[in-house]
């Protein structure tokens, strides 16, 4: 089997080369499995979008110190955000659609692909979790609706209402003032996207929203989309997105920028790459996309339509040792 695999890559390097695609071809393709490119780096990064980022990677390295693994990190972070009921557009409080229900979508994903999504919830307190469990205990990716719901009680999750007294308040002010026009950058732009690398070099990715306010029911963003909203390629890097939903499903963003780097783009240079195919395919005077990817060397970079964009990177170069934090200004309006 493998004998045959290196023989398929070996003659079809020899046909790329013939075609001069060789280089980036057989640097894209020809990698060893990840579990097999699996090595202690020494260092341990945390990178999530916007402000709340910076105590969500804090929550990350708590996580990580307590024995925790990058997935944990993740799972950590998210949960830490959802349960702010001050914050309007990720889990308790966040911005209802336009019948004045919350409704979740969240995804986890991690370095061998493995991933967990779920999607249109309501009343779940932690989609994050959620997700993660039909990650590791179900045969599926992604649950919707009233079955995702369905499986958080069978797992123990008690229904919460998720509809603060703030986000109730601001849907009834928009109801007497709108013409259901939601503009992305004024009324609901913080999801949070987490990108987590561990000291053992494993990768994980997760983002967790109740989506764009006032959507009509029954609407999905991006954000638990696998490819879209969220992907991690244990071998390449991941990346997470922010901001529209429907412009980054349309060109697959997440997906891109990590493909982008696969071929030898830097994490900065693919967000810039897939910033620019929205640009080239639609009209964002009114959106706003930001994209945030993490290699897997560690290293980061963020680029978004419009200025604004900003995330926090935690580092940590050996096991306990000093944390680094930093919020940077990714905005390139
Ligand atoms: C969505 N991408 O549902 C989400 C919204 C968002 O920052 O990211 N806001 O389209």
């Amino acid at each position: 089997m493998a004998s045959s695999r290196r023989k398929f890559i070996k003659e079809a390097t020899a046909v790329a080369g013939t075609l001069g695609i060789g280089s980036w071809w057989s640097k894209a393709w020809s990698r060893p499995p990840v579990h097999a490119q699996l090595e202690g780096s020494g260092r341990a990064v945390m990178a999530s979008t916007w402000n709340h980022g910076m105590l969500a990677n804090d929550e990350g390295f708590a996580a990580l110190e307590a024995g925790g693994n990058a997935l944990d990190m993740i799972e950590a972070g998210a949960r830490l955000v959802e349960a702010d009921a001050e914050g309007l557009s990720v889990g308790i409080g966040g911005l209802p659609d336009r019948d004045g229900h919350v409704t979740l979508d969240a995804c986890i994903m991690d370095h061998t692909q493995n991933a967990g999504s779920v999607c249109f919830v309501q009343d779940v307190a932690h989609p994050i979790t959620l997700a993660r469990k039909v990650m590791e205990k179900t045969p599926h990716v992604m649950l919707a609706g009233a079955g995702a719901e369905q499986y958080a009680r069978e797992l123990g999750m008690k229904p919460t209402n998720l509809l603060t007294d703030k986000a109730r308040k601001a849907w009834e002010k928009w109801q007497t003032t709108s013409n259901y026009e939601p503009v992305i950058n004024i009324e609901n732009h913080d999801t949070i996207g987490l990108l987590a690398l561990d000291h053992a070099g494993r990768l994980a990715g997760g983002c967790t929203t109740s989506g764009v306010a006032y959507k009509m029911h029954g609407r999905v963003g991006d954000s638990p989309i696998i490819g879209a909203g969220l992907y991690v390629d244990g071998a390449v890097g991941g990346a997470t997105a922010t901001g529209l939903g429907e412009a980054v499903m349309r060109t697959v963003g997440s997906f891109l920028v990590v493909e982008l780097m696969r071929q030898g783009a830097s994490p900065q240079e693919a967000c810039y790459e897939a910033v620019q195919r929205i640009i080239r395919s639609m009209p964002t005077d009114d959106l706003q996309v930001g994209y945030l990817a993490l290699g897997r060397n560690g290293e980061v970079g963020g680029h978004a339509i419009h200025g604004g964009f900003n995330y926090a990177f935690h580092q940590q170069a050996e096991p306990k040792g000093t944390v680094q934090r930093v919020l940077i200004d990714a905005s390139h309006g």
